[in-house]
């Protein structure tokens, strides 16, 4: 009986796109998806987040990754940052790993196979800093211009409340060089001018509701100027093949120094496959 019930509520989901969609992804570099969960499973993913980043305290990282502790910054202050949830609540895991989640993700990046690479928890606590612009994939352990995210409302996000923004097309403009997401909004437009030009496209959310952005796209949020906390839960994606590019990032100590630099990342344990087409084609 539990069983079918999973499978009933796995099932909502809504996990089809539009060739329209696709294609936006692909001019864009994000697209939104809107009422990708339904109410009730809102309220199963949130309270999984909400109960999973309160046991963590200030640890940033579950489940064995690098050690860190959030302290009282003013990055600290952009966000309550958890990451790879997954790792340590079965309910993050359903909905991160789900295999009909890893099928949208391969047909918005035209790519035959993802990885995960990190959950992450980003909970926009009253009055909390914007999150300056900045680029997703120069801070990972592999280069990629195929890496996606997916960012989940689980709370409407609003610009009074800091949802987020794209800078359209940008993706084809970046090159690996980054900046932090520190107290200067726009020092990412320092060393990519050519963005500056591009419009800001502001994207509010309902709860239930999700965008993908590849991890080269310009993106960032504003603060939130409510007394409420703007709940999202993400997860970034790493395409099957990547190889270590020499970053630690959250990589666990022992599995970090064993890495060679140009290895291909394929540890199942940290990097699960969530989706892998033609896999019954080359089995
Ligand atoms: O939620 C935010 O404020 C920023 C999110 C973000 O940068 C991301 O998901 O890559
Ligand atoms: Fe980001």
């Amino acid at each position: 009986m539990k069983a079918i019930l999973f499978m009933l509520i796995l099932l909502s989901m809504k996990t089809t796109l539009t060739s329209e969609q696709i294609a936006s992804y692909q001019q864009d570099g994000f697209v939104l998806h809107r009422g990708f969960l339904s109410a009730e499973e809102v309220a199963e993913l949130k309270e999984a987040v909400v109960m999973t980043v309160a046991a963590m305290g200030k640890k940033t990282v579950a489940g064995g990754g690098v050690d860190m502790q959030a302290g009282d910054s003013y990055y600290d202050k952009v966000f309550t940052q958890r990451l790879n949830l997954w790792r340590i609540n079965d309910t993050a895991k359903k909905f991160m790993l789900n295999s009909d989640l890893g099928r949208m993700l391969c047909r918005l990046a035209g790519v035959e196979g993802f990885r995960v690479w990190h959950d992450q928890a980003l909970i926009k606590e009253p009055y909390g800093n914007p999150t300056a612009w900045h680029l997703d994939n120069p801070y990972w352990s592999f280069y990629s211009k195929d890496s996606i995210s997916i960012w989940i409302a689980l709370e409407d996000a609003t610009p009074e409340n800091g949802c987020m923004y794209f800078v359209p097309g940008t993706q084809r403009l970046a090159t690996f060089d980054n900046v932090g997401i520190g107290n200067d909004l726009g020092e990412l437009f320092r060393i990519y001018p050519k963005m500056r030009e591009i419009d800001p496209i502001c994207v509010p959310m309902k709860a239930g509701d999700c965008s993908f952005h590849n991890g080269l796209t310009a993106h960032g949020a504003g603060a939130n100027m409510t007394r409420k906390r703007r709940i999202a839960m993400t997860c970034a994606y790493m395409p099957v093949g990547s190889t270590f590019n020499g970053q630690r990032n959250i990589l666990p100590e022992a599995y970090f120094k064993s890495l060679q630099h140009g290895e291909v990342l394929a540890n199942d344990d940290w990097n699960p496959v969530v989706c892998l087409q033609n896999a019954m084609a080359r089995a």
